[in-house]
């Protein structure tokens, strides 16, 4: 299992990197929650036959489940860094908001009523974890009992934008709700930006 420390080492080698100008594509780098991450794949047992779904902040995520250093550092130089895919891995990303989570719900239905190992675990952002799209998911999952769990990572931001103040409520809409049987939800500030330096890099 990787440690937090190389997770720290890889979004630093990713940053400098992208800093040369040499990724011209979005990056979003997330420090501060290496652990936390750690501990959930640690907690659950996460495995090949289990199908991770992520958004634009994956790279820690395919560390995790086992794509090659090499091959996850690839695929960002090659400006995938938002949509980090690796089929034989099972794990997909997409830089959409809330797009994934109805894939991810039906992997878990079609891992279900096929009698096929594995479970699903989609992770998202605080602010994608208000959508309709989140809570219908949950809903059917919780309601179907299906494998999944929905991890939430809470920056308390989407983008520059105070999630909690978008909602008017102090607390996740799930918070003390039975639906939080198949959710993983943590608190984070994120040492990076959610896109990028923080400046403008020059190609
Ligand atoms: C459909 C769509 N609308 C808007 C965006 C722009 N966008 C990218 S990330 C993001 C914020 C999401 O916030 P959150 O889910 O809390 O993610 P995190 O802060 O952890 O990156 C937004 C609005 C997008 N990628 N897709």
């Amino acid at each position: 299992m990787l440690t937090k420390e190389d997770l720290i080492q890889f979004e630093n080698e990713i940053a400098a990197i992208f800093a040369q100008g040499l990724i011209k594509a979005p990056v979003h780098l997330r420090a501060g929650r290496e652990q936390q991450l750690i501990d959930i794949f640690q907690k659950h047992s996460i495995g090949p036959d289990d199908f991770i779904y992520g958004f634009w902040d994956s790279h820690e995520l395919c560390l995790l489940k086992g794509v090659a250093r090499d091959e996850v550092k690839k695929a960002i130089v090659d400006g995938r860094s938002i949509s980090l895919c690796f089929p034989e891995h099972n794990i997909y990303c997409s830089g959409i908001v809330g797009s994934l989570i109805g894939t991810a719900t039906g992997t878990a239905w079609a891992l279900k009523h096929q009698g096929k190992k594995g479970r699903v675990f989609l992770f998202c952002g605080d602010m994608s974890s208000e959508t309709g799209i989140f809570h219908e998911a949950v809903k059917y999952a919780v309601n179907f009992d299906l494998p999944a769990v929905f991890v939430v990572s809470d920056n308390g931001l989407s983008v520059m934008t105070d999630t909690r103040a978008s909602w008017g409520s102090s607390e996740p809409w799930f918070k003390g709700t039975r639906f939080e049987s198949k959710i993983e939800y943590f608190k984070y500030k994120n040492g990076w930006p959610h896109s990028g330096l923080g400046k403008l890099i020059k190609f």
